[in-house]
């Protein structure tokens, strides 16, 4: 592969086995005498389970056992749990309902498991939960997240009146209040952040094996975090202590958020294995991936901006009610308070900001993280309320977006964030010059020649990632601190082993990490491998979420090569007799300035270990450890352009240019990075034009598949302009900032900023299928 270091476009080390169709994936797992796993889901939204009949289905062919919630409980497994805890704003404690990963009394959401079957098959498996017969009594669904705080909506949990599980209160009030006096204009807006599917191209699985003579699980798992789901399996659900459990995430094809959380199935699938004295694999189908997979967004807001006479803005109030589905996830809490309301700030310099969140109770999917989580929401709100503001004063968007811009840092919000640099002038000015800014009136005026409407949307998105500074998130209420670990391995001939905590689901660190090695030594990257994702080989870990593995994950693995660097140098400098600060490294090799003398990096690494010649009192070998903890969040910005065409006829809205102007600091891989962002992208054009969970009145999940859940296609995008500015981040060694998640959030107001600009209509909600764009563009005309 060669020398490749910062900067540079590695190709992927990791392709050559993915393209290959050589990646094992939890489903390759195969142990002997293994036997499969299917659940039985509930068919209703809310209901009472009177019995559940399990005869028919013990007596088909291949079943094992069939288990259910009731053992579950008698064995003492756990509850799930949600890992921050949230105070309303009265002081009193968030209001949790219990989750058990089998209901034994009351099921509240369409495909909620009740009990598994194990057997031979994975057939045999699913013919025999169909066979089983529960016997439910239908209670009244609520699935609409305002609806259910209303007086006489079903209620889920008895812990939560009104199905409200916290009222949280951020900002100033009085302050915010005080600055909506003062106004010369206030912004209405109400607007909704459609509920979405996270869809990973791999579905969720588990393979769960328990050695009855040492006592010991090993979990196989789709999960973006092995160490913490074998700390939550251990701490929390009581399968075993830590060292009689090991958690393998292998090769993941994607997660996006989803597969932080550990679920219920893989609970069940270690718990099952020890039951039935076999391992269990269990598969999720795309139908059960649908109704379980934690899902995303789901945000009702209100929002008001207050502005001065000269368009300055004063003050920012945000009211949002957050659907969080019929139980509590891992980051069900943190997602529509820190994660979210956080970032109301947005570029703009605001001096009054207040936010209350109230989350609730439904009876849908329980919501988590979905990539962005809660910073999409959050820049959508923002996007789309400046855009509305300069549109309602009459001044440009661009203009009115100048004319609030934060330009000094740091630069405290008041809404906690401080952000430490940026420059939100030079991705705004780049991005108008790529989208030809000036160009637009002529291109407008043609295409409304061919009676075709145009339209120009931006949004100057911000985002807090490289989760997280464990002080911060520590005072905020998070249960565990979010730092990283990396361990470096120089092996005696040479070659080096990373050993790191984030886990890569197709963000490339193999390649990334691997540049950093080949960067520090100069070696080639073939000689450094990249080891995660498994609880017996890497030391700890807390995975990969938030854009963390560049800013945090890097970091933890440049202050490892920092050890492993110094004592090389003493090594060599040892056996070089030179002093220690006349040693450099170059290309592989450790020189004497100014002299000829120099050592290979293997012959230094070889020295190390073969120990008979090292200085006074050095211990053996050459691997050392680190952990990395943030002092700050990373504040990836930028500014996003979209020019779209509507066809007024049918509504079908096509983007014809999309720009990206991101800052990410300095950058390790830009063909990574580029392909990061343009994922990110499509999935925020997925939500604004395509993507939506819809629920009927009863709780069925009326896009439970691909035939009425419309995922983005190549003929959905354009061919993405991406450009980038360097701020560098002052808060990691390397300057990084993350970009997994930035195009996801920079890119719905963008393009639905665009839509309603070209149908002269503000009223307009995502997804902006052709449908909704026909009736909101009529309105439109009839308005112009
Ligand atoms: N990188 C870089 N230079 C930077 C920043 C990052 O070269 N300035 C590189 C990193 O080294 C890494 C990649 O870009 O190889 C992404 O880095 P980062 O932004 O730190 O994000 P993470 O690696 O922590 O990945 C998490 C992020 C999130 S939160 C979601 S959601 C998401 C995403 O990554 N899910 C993904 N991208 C995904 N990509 C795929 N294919 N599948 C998913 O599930």
């Amino acid at each position: 592969m060669g020398v490749e270091g910062i900067g540079a476009r590695a190709l992927r080390k990791e392709d050559k086995r993915f393209i290959t169709g050589k990646g094992r994936y939890t489903d390759d797992v195969i142990l002997p005498r293994m036997g499969f796993a299917a659940f039985v889901r509930s068919p209703h939204a809310h209901a009472k389970i009177n019995s559940i009949d399990s005869s028919a289905a013990l007596e088909m062919p291949g079943v094992d056992a069939v288990l259910i919630g009731e053992q579950l409980v008698g064995d003492a497994i756990g509850n799930l749990i949600c890992g921050w805890m949230i105070h309303s704003k009265d002081g009193s404690p968030m209001k949790m309902g219990a989750w058990r990963a089998l209901e034994p009394e009351i099921v509240r959401h369409v495909g909620q498991a009740v009990a598994v079957v194990i057997a031979d098959t994975q057939g045999q498996a699913r013919d025999a939960a169909d066979a089983v017969v529960v016997d439910y009594e239908e209670l009244p669904a609520i699935v609409d997240g305002v609806a259910a705080m209303e007086a006489g909506a079903p209620q889920l949990h008895p812990e939560a009146p009104n199905n409200l599980i916290y009222d949280w209160d951020i900002g100033d009030e009085a302050a915010t209040d005080a600055a909506f006096e003062k106004a010369a204009h206030v912004t209405r807006m109400d607007i909704h952040n459609n509920r979405l599917v996270p869809n990973p191209m791999e579905p969720r699985s588990a393979v769960a094996d328990y050695n009855d003579a040492e006592e010991h699980y090993t979990l196989y798992t789709t999960s973006q975090n092995p160490h913490v789901a074998r700390l939550v399996l251990s701490a929390f659900y009581n399968v075993a202590p830590e060292n009689k459990l090991r958690v393998i995430a292998p090769d993941v094809g994607g997660g996006f958020g989803s597969k932080i959380f550990i679920y219920p199935e893989e609970i069940v699938a270690l718990w099952a294995s020890k039951r039935v004295g076999r391992p269990v694999k269990w598969v999720s189908d795309r139908a059960e991936a649908f109704l379980t997979d934690a899902h995303g967004r789901d945000h009702t807001s209100q929002a008001e901006l207050a502005l001065d006479a000269d368009n300055k803005i004063l003050g920012f109030r945000v009211k949002t009610v957050a659907n969080l589905g019929a139980y509590m996830s891992l980051f069900s809490s943190s997602v529509p308070t820190y994660l979210y309301a956080t970032l109301l700030s947005g570029q703009y310099d605001i001096p009054a900001i207040h936010a209350n969140v109230k989350a609730v109770y439904t009876n849908t999917t329980p919501v988590d993280a979905y990539r962005g989580a809660g910073r999409p929401e959050a820049t959508y709100l923002v996007e789309r309320m400046m855009e509305t503001a300069a549109r309602e004063v009459g001044v440009s968007p661009v203009d009115f977006r100048r004319k609030n811009f934060v330009r000094t840092f740091p630069h405290q919000t008041p809404v906690i964030m401080c952000y430490d640099a940026g420059d939100y002038d030079a991705t705004l000015d780049a991005a108008l010059e790529a989208v030809d800014y000036d160009g637009f009136p002529a291109r407008k005026a043609e295409a409304a020649s061919r009676g075709k409407l145009r339209g120009m949307g931006l949004s100057c998105y911000i985002e807090a990632c490289g989760i997280a500074p464990s002080a911060a998130v520590g005072s905020l209420g998070a249960g565990v601190g979010l730092w990283e670990s990396a361990e470096v391995r120089v092996n005696p001939i040479g070659s080096i082993e990373v050993l790191t905590g984030s886990h890569s689901h197709g963000q490339g660190h193999e390649t990334t990490f691997a540049q950093l090695i080949c960067e520090r030594f100069g070696v080639d990257a073939d000689t450094v491998s990249i080891v995660h994702g498994d609880t017996d080989k890497v030391q700890f870990g807390m995975g990969t979420y938030g854009s963390r593995s560049g800013a945090v994950g890097m970091s933890a693995i440049v202050k490892a090569l920092d050890k492993v660097e110094a004592k090389a140098k003493k090594i060599a400098a040892h056996l070089m007799e030179a002093a220690e600060g006349d040693i450099q490294i170059e290309g592989g090799e450790l020189k004497v300035a100014g002299t000829d003398k120099k050592l290979s990096f293997t012959e230094v690494a070889l020295a190390a270990y073969t120990a008979h010649n090292l200085p006074e009192g050095m211990e053996p070998g050459l691997k050392e450890g680190a952990f990395y903890d943030p002092t700050n969040f990373t504040f990836p910005a930028g500014t996003y352009a979209c020019e779209v065409e509507v066809d007024p006829e049918t509504g079908k809205t096509q983007i014809v240019n999309f720009v990206a102007a991101d800052d990410f600091g300095t950058i390790i891989n830009p063909m990574i990075v580029e392909g990061q962002v343009h994922g990110g992208l499509t999935q925020g054009i997925g939500q604004a034009l395509l993507e939506n969970a819809s629920y009927d009145e009863q709780g069925q999940l009326l896009t439970g598949s691909y035939m009425d859940y419309a995922m983005p296609r190549a003929d959905d995008v354009p061919s993405y302009q991406l450009l980038t500015n360097v701020t560098v981040c002052p808060g990691n060694p390397l300057g990084m900032k993350g970009c997994g998640e930035a195009g996801a959030i920079g890119s719905p107001p963008a393009v639905i900023n665009a839509i309603t600009d070209a149908i002269n209509n503000n009223d307009l909600s995502m997804p902006a299928t052709a449908e909704r764009v026909w009736h909101a563009s009529r309105l439109g005309m009839k308005q112009a």
